[in-house]
């Protein structure tokens, strides 16, 4: 049975209604990463970083899955009748739309938007309200709670597994990423010496010349014919 990884970005998500971030009107381009996505921010401005988080996590209860997450399901479905792994969803996205269309086995490199961690008790508690300095821990009540995901310049989660799966599998596709942000910016490197890679992208991204194959448009376009 062949193996298929999956990776997506924000690219995946746009047509439900959530922003990219580095397009003309992307996250970026209204807020520094170096305020909201950081350690050193948090540090600096932990209320800023709050209000990033929470605005993002409200966004979140209006917006659905599209197309192209439902298409990921089906075709996990397709696959999942062969249990041994053969394929793996990979996201770089901190929303839970994967989940939300069906998708099982998702792995989130980045953390994920609807879940908190305890900086005291290290309890990871589901999250779906504003989360401020004043929010105590569910587990120990400590005031001293983070959104559960990766800032830059933290260690990604999950990765022995991701290079893992990535240096087993037969197929490579990258969905919805400007494949600017390492180390997933690097997987397709990881893959092309033995795998057929694919890029689904509105438009060709900074590695598109790793690429076996491509198709470019609206994820809810060339995702769905792609699985078919
Ligand atoms: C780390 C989570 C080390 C929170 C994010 C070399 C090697 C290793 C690291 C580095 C390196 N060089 C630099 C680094 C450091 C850094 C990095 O990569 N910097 C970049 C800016 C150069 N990397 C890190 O810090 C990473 N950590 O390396 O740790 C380490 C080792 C040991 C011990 C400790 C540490 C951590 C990176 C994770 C940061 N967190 N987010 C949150 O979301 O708030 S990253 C951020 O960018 C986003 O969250 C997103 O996940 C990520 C990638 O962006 P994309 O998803 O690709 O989105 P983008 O807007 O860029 O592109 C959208 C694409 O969609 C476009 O191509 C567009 O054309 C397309 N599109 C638009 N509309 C549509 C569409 N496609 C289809 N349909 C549409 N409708």
């Amino acid at each position: 049975m062949e193996r298929i990884v999956i990776l997506t970005g924000a690219g995946i998500s746009r047509e439900s209604g959530l922003a990219t971030f580095r397009d003309e009107a992307g996250v970026w381009s209204r807020v520094r990463l170096e305020d909201v996505c950081t350690p050193e921010g948090f540090a600096r401005n932990p209320d800023q970083v709050d209000a990033f988080y929470n605005h993002r996590r409200q966004e979140l209860q209006h917006v659905a899955p599209n197309a192209a997450h439902r298409a990921l399901a089906e075709l996990e479905q397709a696959y999942g009748a062969n249990e041994d792994d053969a394929f793996l969803l990979i996201t770089q996205n901190i929303d839970d739309l994967h989940e939300r269309a069906g998708s099982h086995n998702v792995v989130h490199m980045h953390g994920e938007l609807l879940q908190l961690r305890c900086l005291s008790c290290g309890a990871t508690p589901t999250w779906h309200q504003d989360c401020t300095r004043a929010t105590a821990c569910p587990e120990c009540g400590a005031q001293a709670l983070r959104p559960d995901v990766v800032w830059f310049g933290e260690m990604p989660l999950h990765m022995e597994g991701i290079m893992d799966a990535i240096a087993r599998c037969d197929c490579f596709v990258a969905i919805g990423t400007s494949a600017t942000v390492y180390p997933a910016a690097g997987f397709t490197e990881l893959a092309t010496n033995h795998a057929h890679t694919v890029e689904l992208n509105l438009a060709p991204s900074g590695k598109a010349g790793l690429f076996d194959e491509a198709a470019y448009g609206p994820a809810t376009s060339v995702v769905p014919r792609f699985v078919k």
